[in-house]
């Protein structure tokens, strides 16, 4: 289980977006977001690249902490 800090998330659109965003990622699966700690939990079915994972959330509008 990884555990990353989502920052800027504001409302269950936001968790969503970053659901989203995460789950899109190739060996990122299971994502729970969760908006008033400002985190986002999930399982790796391999190693992923964090830098990978900030792009992405930057992407969509976030950033990883
Ligand atoms: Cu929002």
């Amino acid at each position: 289980m990884t555990r990353i800090t989502v920052k800027g998330m504001s409302c269950q659109h936001c968790v969503m977006s970053v659901t989203k965003a995460l789950s899109e990622i190739d060996g990122i699966k299971d994502v729970t977001v969760d908006l008033e700690k400002g985190e986002a939990v999930f399982d790796e079915t391999k190693p992923v690249d964090l830098e990978l994972i900030r792009e992405r959330l930057q992407k969509a509008g976030y950033r990883m902490g």
